[in-house]
């Protein structure tokens, strides 16, 4: 499927280890695959053992609760209940050409969360701007081009332990888009105080896996993506951005079908164009 195709191209990202070859026909572990011989990858920031890494279970008898609330990590999947074997869990969109944990920390579902916030293209009297094509108003969304690979992508980042999801949505917001801004103490506590007024009322666009680079047989990406939209502009939609954290670059990008995406987030950026009936 569309959702399983980044997950299993050659090149494993930030590594020399190249992805064994698994063909469309292939995906499905139901498909036998006698020669399927995946690399075994974990890359160096992860084996260092970090906070927000597990243990290596291929190391240890220690067993983690998958499909659970294990303390305070999610383990359970958006997919529904994925298999485990042995003690390492299976990837429930299908082969990936990798096994262990890459460059991701969890063993299983790594969950993170999306936040998109959008606006409406306007000129200088502030009136809408529709497509020439479609006749359909545009949309913007706040975009940042990540550090690791130099993708655009929406400035999302990963649930910490015990975090909710409203809290992730929000501070990655912040520091990936405003975090390195010129601005006082005051500023600064006026610009968070709109962000948590238009964080209130999201739109749930998409719970569930992410089609990410980094992705294995034994760990993947998970994402629950929220939309909060600017309607008339005068919130959110004026902040100065600024690059922070992982983002080398921001700004508000035209939504559209060319826009190419880190990930899934072309999906996430349509399906929020939709609920808007914006052009796409
Ligand atoms: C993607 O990776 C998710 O959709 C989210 O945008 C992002 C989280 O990872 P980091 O930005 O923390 O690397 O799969
Ligand atoms: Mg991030
Ligand atoms: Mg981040």
């Amino acid at each position: 499927s569309k959702l399983h195709v980044k997950a299993r191209t050659a090149e494993y990202p930030l590594s020399a280890c190249k992805r064994f070859c698994v063909s469309d026909d292939k995906v499905d572990w139901k498909v036998e695959f006698k020669e399927y011989s995946p690399v075994s990858y974990t890359a160096p920031s992860v084996e260092r053992n970090p906070p927000w890494a597990d243990v290596d279970v291929t190391k240890t008898s220690k067993t983690l609760k998958y499909n659970e609330i294990d303390g305070k990590v999610n383990r359970k999947s958006y997919t529904g209940v994925y298999k485990v074997s042995g003690n390492l869990p299976i990837n429930p969109m299908g082969r990936t050409g990798v096994v262990c944990r890459g460059l991701l920390g969890k063993w299983g579902p790594n969950h993170a969360a999306d936040p998109i916030v959008t606006r409406w293209k306007r000129d200088g009297q502030k009136r809408l701007i529709q497509h020439k094509k479609t006749q359909k108003p545009i949309l913007q969304f706040v975009a940042i081009q990540r550090k690791d690979n130099k993708q655009w992508a929406i400035p999302g980042g990963m649930v910490d332990a015990d975090e909710k999801v409203s809290v992730t949505l929000k501070r990655e917001f912040s520091e990936e888009t405003l975090n390195s801004l010129d601005a006082n103490a005051e500023e600064k506590r006026k610009i968070y105080d709109q962000i948590k007024k238009l964080f209130k009322h999201g739109t749930v666009v998409y719970k569930g896996y992410v089609d990410d680079p980094r992705n294995t047989d034994n760990a993947w990406m998970e994402t629950v993506a929220v939309n909060f939209h600017d309607d008339n502009g005068e919130s959110v939609g004026r902040l100065p951005l600024s690059a922070g954290d992982d983002a080398g670059a921001v700004a508000w990008i035209d939504v559209g079908r060319e826009l190419t995406l880190y990930a899934s987030h072309e999906e996430l950026i349509k399906k929020t164009s939709e609920i808007h009936s914006a052009h796409w």
